[in-house]
């Protein structure tokens, strides 16, 4: 059974701390994907911060076309309109700054989340590190300027019955902590956290992202590696350079730097000690 508190405007709105993020927002029973209706929402003019957020989704989307799982009454499906000024290969490491916020947000919980590159929030199961959180963020620019960004963040909050394809891979905040979380307040603390990161990588760039996730990072997990321009490998995560892109270390000490792709854990490797 999946439930859990539902979710309440006036509660979000209450608890929120911020400017700009969240005090626009959209609240769905349900939607299609709240990254489109947020994408939508950018073209029809609306302001930097605009949020949406979904009870479910029927279409709720990954990277490169895969499925996020988002049934009703238990999780968090959000999505973050933001209109940054900065070029668009800057862009990227916003995936890492809303990790970042979320990782803080889950660690107020007393969770101890670790970040995995790109895109995935883990928190530790009787049988290793599972998903608990993935970001899809998706840009909208010119070839040297941003029209708009959309953050999108799908979190297991108070999931407990998961699909068989994701029960080795995925876990929820509530299965890892052993209660029920109020998904507002966790929104909200989320955006609280959020913005003034965000401030920080719109003035000065990619390293402020750089400078959130790491000490949340799931370095020392073995992964296999899939970046699309050489066959797949294992090889232990070691690392994040200044901008943002994953630096790998494979059985014969070679170090490697990967731009984009997918990271896989293999095995029941702990992350170090941040
Ligand atoms: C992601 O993609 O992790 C990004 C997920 C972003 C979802 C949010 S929800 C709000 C907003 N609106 C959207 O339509 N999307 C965003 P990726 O790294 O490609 O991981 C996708 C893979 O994670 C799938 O192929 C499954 O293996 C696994 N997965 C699917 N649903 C999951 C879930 N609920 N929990 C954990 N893992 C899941």
């Amino acid at each position: 059974m999946n439930d859990g508190p539902p979710l309440s405007f006036s509660a979000i709105s209450a608890a929120l701390r911020t400017s700009r993020m969240g005090r626009q927002m959209e609240l769905l029973a349900t939607c299609p994907s709240t990254n489109d209706r947020a994408a939508e929402l950018a073209r029809q003019g609306a302001p930097e911060g605009t949020l949406v957020v979904a009870d479910a989704q029927t279409g709720g989307r990954g990277r490169l076309g895969r499925t996020w799982h988002s049934p009703a009454g238990a999780n968090l499906y959000l999505s973050l309109l933001l209109r940054p000024t900065r070029p668009p290969a800057d862009v990227p490491p916003l995936t890492l700054l809303a990790g970042a916020a979320l990782a803080g947000a889950v660690a107020a919980l007393g969770g101890e989340p670790r970040l995995k590159w790109p895109n995935d929030v883990l928190l530790r199961g009787p049988e290793g590190w599972r998903k608990t959180a993935g970001i899809l963020t998706e840009m909208a620019s010119e070839r040297d300027r941003v029209r708009h960004v959309v953050v999108g963040i799908g979190v297991n909050v108070n999931l407990t019955a998961l699909p068989a394809e994701l029960s080795d891979r995925a876990t929820s905040l509530r299965l890892a902590l052993g209660r029920t979380i109020a998904r507002d307040a966790l929104l909200a603390e989320l955006l609280n956290l959020f913005e003034p990161l965000y401030d920080a990588f719109d003035r000065d760039g990619p390293a402020v992202a750089v400078r959130a996730w790491r000490p949340y990072a799931a370095f020392g997990l073995r992964c296999r590696i899939d970046a699309g321009d050489r066959p797949a490998f294992e090889a232990v995560l070691r690392d994040v350079d200044d901008v943002g892109n994953l630096i790998v270390e494979d059985d014969s000490g070679t170090r490697t730097r990967v731009l984009a792709g997918d990271v896989t854990v293999v095995g029941t490797t702990n992350p170090d000690r941040p």
